[in-house]
């Protein structure tokens, strides 16, 4: 990965001929072109695998080719044929390879055999899966005898609804109720900001509301990267004329313009589909100024047009009838001046006006949204802001309309509602104490935050990791790191070699378990799992690649060992008859929430799966009023953090590029944005780079703005002139996770705000 850096405007659509090539390089790349062609064929299909990457709905029909560009580089790069045998650990240190980027950590290949960190041998070594577990099953067991609270058990959000029931009700036998997932990182604002206001921790919207509604309005999200399948919906609605608008700091590919890959008339011909027909590049942070922008239009044209006898722009009844809180919110919008809100969003009152007009023309709106939104300090509030512009006019519960909140991992949303969840209130207890004849712990537990303020403090003693890259994906990476190997036990459940993996603790293990692709086979067979999607849709998922080793185990026969060499024998949980059919796992499911998963073993074969129920889509409200909510803010700042920032200042987001996947760097190229090379970069506004002194191709070192006692910095970044709101820049993540402070995080649901740090800059080399 040694490429000369370039930089290079792309102007072409997202999609297209590009994409095509990108799926061919990487399926060359991982020399597994025949695997994984005949894979991608399954892919998001009824008797196939869910796509391993993001969590876009899947059709209940499917195209012919139902996966992206995304979905494909994901899929190769699970089931590519390199790989990480035991004698690659011979050869390299763990010191060694604490030097080597994710990006070349993974690029290795497949983890292959379970393996011990060896502190005299700086190295890992191979152990047979036996003495592994009798090993951990031992650490777990003395850490429980002093504090079984010190033991944080982490899920990233891939493992499936089988797998992460089981990793609950390990942790909770065990004796807390620690378990962090990668929605503390993600879209926790949304589980707490849509039961706040509307009584669902989840989006109202499916797959068919798309083709019915009459405007989409984008926050935050970047689909032509994030989650591609989703170009087809917006694309079949640009084509019926549905008017699309944006709000991002940057132009983004995917939502400026889209080719169907898929299509042989458009891959033939120039045609592309146009996807915004307004673009509004707010700040970052800039949100809830210009939400409440959108909203003083409406509120103050319905205002008049109540006394002037025109169209009403709200829907009165709705309001009336399902609402509570819109007096003390109308007034809050109807005194904040226009100023303030052209000066916060960066936006001018014309181009609100305009994207107000579009919305009260329309009959059903759906409101898309993603990190843009939940990764701010007041994340929760953005999230609730989106809520109240779409009741303003009856759009939630209506065909056509609601709240899309796209979620990150293809199984995130899942396995909280699997009971993957800290807050104790949210998971069955009593349930589980009935069925497993056994006290639940009934404390809170730790999230993602609150687990690395324990590891800093020492109150956390051991890390159980259910895949993901913890370590790498969290803020104030030197600190972390700092602490990390102070950890009692580390043990990684893992298909690829990561930084997180390299920071052993004195006890420290990395156990090799099948992805999602390959088959699973047990005692009663080849094994189906299940996910439930963004839109809260259940389906089955079957492996269909053969297992890139056959030492390696199933997520599920892992966790199942780990609690059966640690918890005392109850008969009430059968861990082994579990592993041997997980179709007992869906019954133990269904038994724990029949509500939600009644009839799982069957309905969930269905094509297009089932949807959980979602209790606002009809407009009844489980919220504490028992109607829906209208949050008011206090004022239109994003960051209390830094109210007043000098001119010096500039506010950080760091963003995904089109060639990873979280912590997974396939490349250090960025297509859509037409950065190739390298991810050292800090894209800046050209005013705010003559303001600062600086010019393009100058490298300097950035560094936080938040006086905490804590010096933080990430040197060697290249200025980039770029199209981006001035005062505001922008950085990849997990490059720039040094620079966010641990305590930098969402009011109300601790998210960090990686998409606004304040940082100020120092020139190390002029361009
Ligand atoms: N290929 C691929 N797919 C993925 C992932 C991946 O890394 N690669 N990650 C998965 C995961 S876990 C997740 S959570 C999702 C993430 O998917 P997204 O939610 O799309 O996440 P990001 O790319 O972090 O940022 C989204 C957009 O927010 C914009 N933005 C930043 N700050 C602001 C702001 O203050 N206001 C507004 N309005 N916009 C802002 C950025 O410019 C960017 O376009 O994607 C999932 N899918
Ligand atoms: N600055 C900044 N930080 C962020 C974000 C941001 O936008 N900006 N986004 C945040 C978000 S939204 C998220 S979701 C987190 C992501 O945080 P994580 O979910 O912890 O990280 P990933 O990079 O997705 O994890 C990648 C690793 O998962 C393992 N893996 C892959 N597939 C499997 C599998 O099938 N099974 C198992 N057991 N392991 C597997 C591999 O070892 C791989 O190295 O990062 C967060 N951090
Ligand atoms: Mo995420």
């Amino acid at each position: 990965m040694k490429d000369t850096p370039r930089f290079a405007p792309d102007d072409r659509p997202s999609g297209g001929w590009g994409s095509l090539k990108a799926v061919a390089v990487s399926m060359f790349r991982e020399e597994a072109p025949i695997s994984t062609a005949h894979a991608l064929l399954k892919q998001n299909k009824p008797g196939g695998f869910a796509c391993v990457s993001c969590a876009w709905a899947k059709p209940a029909k499917p195209h012919a080719a139902e996966f992206c560009e995304n979905g494909a580089k994901a899929t190769a790069w699970e089931l590519t044929d390199k790989r990480l045998p035991a004698r690659f650990f011979e050869t390299h240190t763990v010191s060694e390879l604490q030097t080597w980027s994710d990006h070349d950590l993974e690029a290795g290949g497949r983890l292959t055999v379970p393996l011990r960190w060896d502190a005299g041998l700086d190295r890992y070594v191979e152990v047979s899966w036996e003495e592994a577990f009798a090993a951990i099953g031992a650490e777990l067991r003395a850490l429980q005898a002093e504090q079984a609270e010190s033991v944080v058990f982490y899920a990233s959000g891939r493992a499936s609804l089988e797998t992460s029931y089981m990793y609950q009700l390990l942790a909770r036998l065990y004796g807390n109720n620690n378990l962090p997932d990668s929605s503390n990182m993600c879209h926790e604002s949304t589980s707490v900001g849509l039961k706040q206001s509307l009584g669902v921790p989840v989006g109202t919207v499916t797959l068919d509301d798309f083709e019915h509604c009459d405007a989409v309005f984008f926050f935050g999200q970047n689909p032509g990267v994030n989650s591609p399948r989703m170009l087809h919906q917006l694309q079949d609605a640009r084509r019926r004329g549905v008017p699309i608008v944006s709000f991002n700091p940057l132009r983004e590919r995917g939502l400026v313009s889209f080719a169907n890959p898929q299509s042989p008339l458009e891959m033939l011909t120039p045609a592309q589909t146009a996807i915004s027909t307004q673009y509004l590049q707010v700040k970052n942070g800039g949100d809830i100024a210009a939400i409440t922008g959108l909203c003083k239009w409406l509120i103050e044209g319905d205002d008049a047009a109540l006394q002037s006898g025109a169209r009403r722009l709200l829907d009165a009844a709705f309001i009336a009838e399902h609402t509570q809180g819109f007096e003390d919110f109308a007034a809050f919008v109807r005194r904040t001046e226009w100023a303030e809100i052209e000066r916060e969003s960066g936006l001018d009152r014309a181009s609100l006006e305009s994207a107000a007009a579009t919305f009260a023309a329309a009959k059903s709106v759906i409101c898309v949204y993603g990190m843009g939104l939940t990764q701010h300090r007041k994340g929760v509030l953005n999230v609730q802001m989106l809520t109240n512009l779409l009741l303003l006019g009856g759009h939630i519960g209506r065909e056509g309309a609601g709240i899309c909140p796209v979620r990150g991992h293809s199984n995130v949303q899942g396995q909280r509602t699997v009971g993957i969840t800290e807050k104790p209130e949210l998971a069955p207890l009593d349930r589980l104490a009935e069925l497993y004849g056994f006290e639940p712990p009934r404390k809170k537990g730790l999230n993602t935050v609150e687990a690395c303020e324990g590891v800093l403090d020492g109150s956390v003693r051991a890390f159980i990791g259910l895949g993901g890259n913890f370590v790498r994906a969290v803020p104030d990476t030197q600190r972390i790191e700092a602490a990390w190997q102070k950890l009692r036990l580390t043990v990684h459940i893992a298909t690829k070699l990561n930084h997180s993996h390299l920071l052993p603790g004195e006890v420290s293990y990395l156990l090799p378990c099948l992805g999602r692709i390959e088959i699973d086979r047990q005692a009663g067979g080849a094994q189906t799992v299940s996910v439930e999607d963004s839109t809260g849709f259940m389906h089955a998922s079957d492996g269909v690649a053969e297992p890139a080793e056959d030492t390696l185990r199933s997520e599920a026969a892992i966790v199942a060992s780990i609690a059966q060499a640690t918890l005392a024998p109850n008969p009430k949980v059968p861990w082994s008859q579990w592993v041997g059919d997980y179709a007992l796992v869906r019954d133990a499911i269904e038994a724990t929430w029949p509500e939600i998963f009644g009839d799982f073993n069957r309905r969930f074969r269905a094509p297009g799966g089932f949807q959980r129920p979602i209790p606002a889509r009809h407009r009844e409200w489980k919220t504490d009023s028992g109607k829906a909510h209208f949050a008011t803010p206090a004022d239109l700042r994003t960051d209390p953090d830094t109210p007043e920032p000098d001119a010096d200042t500039l506010r950080l987001m760091t963003v995904r590029s089109d060639d990873q996947f979280n912590t997974t760097v396939y490349s250090l190229d960025d297509r859509f944005r037409g950065i190739y090379g390298t991810r050292m970069v800090l894209l800046m506004n050209a005013a705010d780079i003559a303001r600062l002194g600086l010019a393009e191709g100058a490298i300097v070192t950035a560094e936080t703005a938040v006086n905490d006692g804590f010096h933080r910095a990430v040197a060697g970044l290249r200025v980039t002139t770029y199209d981006i709101p001035a005062g505001c820049a922008a950085g990849y993540f997990p490059e720039c996770n040094p620079l966010m402070p641990l305590a930098h995080h969402a009011e109300g649901s601790k998210v960090p705000a990686a998409k606004a740090i304040p940082i100020r800059l120092r020139a190390t080399k002029p361009a």
